[in-house]
């Protein structure tokens, strides 16, 4: 039976992995590891959880020692943006951390690591269109430099132990259920948030920055998809481009304008449009769809009706 360990459940990403791991594996083998004694409701209510610091190596041996755990999907991370305001925070938890994470599932013969990586593995010297899987990556921020010697690190473990060791390089991911935090393309969840609001948003990049997108349905259907693929047949291991969609911070106003017609943009960019101006327009993913059968289900389109429709009820009932 598996039993997985979420570290860094309660964050964009982690929160609604953790609820469909639980609906594919069982509520009981799902353990949310939280970085504080409060967890959300949805996570402590529907499953086991354990404060896990993946700074604290003896808190993840101790999660893993107490519920037999066999896989571990690492979902902590410092993304760019904050990564950016404090450097050495992002070494220590996305270096020191995924090293702790490693060490862990090596000592305990884990069956298998998450380990998602980013587009921030790009830089300005990368290709920008259809960013091939093998190409320059020379980032230009420490968040970047990070998910580079993440996904060397996790490859070593690949290849020096045989540990099971798998990773996407995510795109900007949107979602509706819990906030991004710290990232470039949080402009891309904020724009959907303010539009039902106050129908207005000044955007951090300008009207033609273009970045690889994704909506949560897909980005959910990829990590699991990736972490249910037999091993054997994966010629890459944590390095896998996922593409899904790509669009102009203009382009997503446009899409926001077909149903909220008095909906205004204006744009302010800021210290993070240097980081969005380094990352490619679009990624080439042939990889992750022969390897694995990697197909994304969204568009902009599908994915504003459905944006804003959430968002709108949470609105309604005075959630947001
Ligand atoms: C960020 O903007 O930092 C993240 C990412 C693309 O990894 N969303």
């Amino acid at each position: 039976m598996t039993k997985i360990l979420v570290i860094g459940s309660a964050g964009q990403i982690g929160s609604e992995l953790t609820l469909n791991l639980r609906e594919l594996y069982g509520d009981d083998n799902v353990i949310a590891g939280i970085i504080t004694s409060k967890p959300p409701e949805i996570l402590s209510e529907t499953g086991p959880w354990e404060i896990v610091d993946i700074l604290d190596r003896q808190m993840i041996v101790s999660a893993v020692k107490s519920h037999r755990v066999d896989t571990i999907v690492n979902m902590a991370a410092i993304l760019s943006a904050t990564g950016e305001g404090n450097p050495m925070l992002a070494w220590d938890v996305n270096m020191n951390g995924l090293i702790n994470v490693l060490e862990v599932a090596r000592e305990f013969k884990m069956k298998q690591v998450l380990v998602p990586s980013s587009i921030a593995v790009f830089g300005p010297a990368t290709p920008v269109n259809h960013t091939p899987q093998e190409t320059v990556l020379n980032p230009t921020t420490i968040y970047g430099v990070t998910k580079v010697a993440g996904e060397l690190l996790g490859d070593y473990y690949v290849k020096r132990y045989g540990l099971d060791v798998r990773g996407l390089r995510y795109p900007g991911i949107i979602s509706h259920k819990t906030l991004p935090g710290g990232g470039t393309t949080d402009y891309a969840v904020a724009i959907y948030y303010e539009a039902v609001k106050n129908r207005k948003y000044t955007c951090f990049v300008n009207e033609e920055t273009r970045l690889p997108m994704m909506y949560m349905p897909d980005c959910l259907k990829a990590t699991i998809e990736l972490m249910q693929a037999d091993f054997k047949t994966l010629g890459h291991h944590c390095n896998f481009n996922v593409g899904a969609m790509s669009f102009t911070a203009g382009e997503l106003a446009l899409s926001v304008k077909k149903h909220m017609p008095d909906f205004e943009i204006n744009y302010k960019p800021d210290e993070r449009q240097k980081i969005a101006d380094s990352w490619p327009d679009s990624v080439d993913d042939t990889a992750a769809r022969e390897e694995w059968g990697w197909k994304h289900e969204y568009d902009l389109d599908n994915m504003t009706r459905d944006m804003l429709k959430a968002i709108s009820e949470k609105h309604e009932k005075g959630l947001i």
